[in-house]
């Protein structure tokens, strides 16, 4: 028995490059520990190495975001073809379920551990079924990841997670298109996971690398209550820790004091823009941009450093304050945000259906799937005109990114973490922002339809004779479009299904999906 876990990945920046960054996808390690210790499991990251074409799978698990899915439909056709079953889970399966389907045995809505036990007994039995919904989030049921299957390729190959979900509703968020819920898990599992990590990992990476914890959570600080039981049980550890957090946790100076204590030496936090109507617009409430100054100074007071990204809208933002960006960002002291990218209406998500629900079109012509990463406009911009945008961007990218811009990140960043002994986030900040990865494309339109077609759209080894039809080959090939020839959304868009309501119950129209087919 041969099982693979796959996650699909397509460069947002379309020069085809593998990503090598700290945050790695997780899926794989935590559906192999779902999954017997007796059976053969390969974990391939897309994002860091090329999948193994030459190799057979009995089972294969595929996952993937939304612009990411022409691949992870290309994939799954490859080994559909070579005689291997393919399962097809994440945000896109579960608020997508029917028009996944045709490409892929099943189709998992919801979480990896309310169904893989279930989907690999089916699957020995003979029986795989179409869809499977998972349960409502059971802590209990979260296993140790697979560490060991992914050692070497991983900066942090100590990560997981730690809660599931996130308590606030911004907007664009995909998130909140499957339905808000946030979980926390009893801190003794934390460091369960931790400690067997470790011991997973010895002989495999050397030992500063299991001191060092990455948990990619959404938002680890969506319950304050629980952080500050978490810091008590990871404060003993003496490990150092990075994860997500949202701006009203750190804004509380107790808080910032306990998890620098507890060792967290990096947090990943969505400033997003410091436009406060754009703020509005994205029902982004938690943060305030009178405070980011002295939320970002605390932080580096007490040696955390804050990696931050920041989106333009199309619908807020104008002219002036694109251009007066690089001075608001020295004034508050970030200098540099982690990256600078596009807010993108991702199918399913509130923002996209209000868009798609407004009488003129709000979006761009023929706009495809793949567009809606981030880094493409998709949308009309509504305060100039989408060329004029684009052109704005590209200034932006141009100007925010300057050899000015990282010496005074650097400056306000490094030296003090160095004098307090803090050597981690000094190096982070200094391997993040020593690299020149932001400067425009020149060859890219940066707008729907016309933009470069990533490589990866095309190099899934697929022969002429893994099709049976011109039929099948256009659907298994050809990168699906959201809009029309005019920019509004074809029907097969404008319904998703929320999976997670109130407390995290699944909803009834999810559960209605196995009757569905
Ligand atoms: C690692 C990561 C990345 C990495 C790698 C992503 C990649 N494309 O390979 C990098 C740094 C490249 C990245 C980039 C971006 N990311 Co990112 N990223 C993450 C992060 C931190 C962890 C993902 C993860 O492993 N989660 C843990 C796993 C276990 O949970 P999960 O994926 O939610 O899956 C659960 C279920 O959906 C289900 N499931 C999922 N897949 C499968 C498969 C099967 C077979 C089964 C049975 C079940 C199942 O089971 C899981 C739980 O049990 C998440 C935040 C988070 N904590 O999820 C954001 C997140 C996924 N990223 C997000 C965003 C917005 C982006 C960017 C657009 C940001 C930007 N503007 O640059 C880009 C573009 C991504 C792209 N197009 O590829 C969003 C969601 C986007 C989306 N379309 O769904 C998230 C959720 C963050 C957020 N709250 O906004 N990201
Ligand atoms: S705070 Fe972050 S994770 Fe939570 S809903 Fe907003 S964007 Fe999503």
């Amino acid at each position: 028995m041969r099982v693979g876990i796959i996650f699909a990945f397509i460069d947002f920046h379309r020069k085809g490059r593998k990503y090598h960054g700290a945050l790695q996808p997780l899926i794989g390690p935590l559906i192999a520990g779902l999954l017997p210790r007796d059976i053969e499991i390969e974990v391939i990251n897309d994002t860091w190495e090329e999948p193994p074409w030459e190799r057979d799978f009995d089972l294969l698990f595929i996952t993937g975001m939304h612009s990411d899915f022409d691949r992870a439909r290309q994939i799954s056709h490859y080994w559909r073809r070579r005689g291997a079953r393919t399962v097809f889970g994440g945000i896109m399966a579960s608020t997508y379920t029917s028009l996944c389907l045709p490409f892929f045995d099943s189709v998992v809505v919801g979480d990896a551990e309310g169904s893989v036990q279930q989907i690999y007994r089916d699957f020995c039995a003979g029986e795989l079924k179409p869809v499977y919904v998972s349960g409502p989030y059971d802590p209990a049921e979260v296993p140790v990841p697979r560490f060991d299957l992914l050692a070497g390729k991983q900066l942090i190959p100590l990560s997981f997670e730690v809660t599931r979900g996130c308590p606030f509703t911004c907007e664009f968020c995909a998130l909140t298109g499957i339905g808000t819920r946030h979980h926390t898990r009893p801190p003794e599992t934390v460091v369960r996971d931790i400690r067997e990590g470790q011991r997973m990992l010895k002989g495999l990476v050397p030992w500063y690398q299991r001191q060092v914890v990455g948990f990619l959570d959404n938002n680890i600080g969506g319950n304050p209550a629980y952080l500050r039981q978490l810091c008590d049980v990871l404060e003993p550890l003496g490990i150092k820790w990075g994860s997500g957090i949202t701006f009203n946790v750190v804004a509380e100076l107790d808080m910032v004091k306990r998890l620098s204590r507890a060792g967290c030496r990096a947090l990943f936090m969505g400033l997003e823009s410091l436009n406060p109507a754009t703020l509005d617009d994205m029902h982004k409430h938690q943060n305030s941009v009178d405070k980011t100054k002295t939320v970002l100074e605390q932080c580096r007071k007490h040696g955390i450093l804050i990696e931050s990204p920041l989106m333009l809208s199309p619908v807020t933002d104008d002219l002036d304050y694109i251009h007066k960006l690089p001075e608001l960002l020295r004034e508050c002291g970030l200098h540099l945000p982690t990256f600078l990218c596009i807010e993108s209406p991702i199918p399913g998500t509130p923002h996209f259906h209000r868009l798609a629900s407004q009488d003129e079109a709000a979006f761009l012509p023929d706009a495809y799937l793949r567009d809606f990463n981030g880094y493409t406009l998709v949308t009309r911009p509504k305060r100039m005109t989408a060329e004029t945008f684009v052109e704005a961007y590209k200034w932006a990218l141009e100007n925010v990114f300057t050899g000015r811009a990282k010496l005074g990140r650097l400056a306000q960043n490094v030296p003090g973490m160095l004098a307090r002994g803090w050597l981690i986030p000094a190096v982070a900040d200094l391997r993040d922002h020593i690299t020149d990865k932001h400067q425009p494309h020149p060859g890219r339109t940066y707008m729907a339809a016309t933009d470069t077609p990533p490589p990866e759209a095309t190099n899934v080894p697929l022969a002429d004779e893994d099709f049976d039809s011109q039929e099948q080959r256009r659907a298994v090939m050809e990168p699906w479009r959201v809009t029309d020839e005019r920019g509004r959304v074809l029907p097969m868009w404008t319904k998703s299904v929320k999976v997670f309501e109130a407390k995290g119950r699944v909803s009834s129209s999810a559960r209605g999906l196995t009757a569905a087919v």
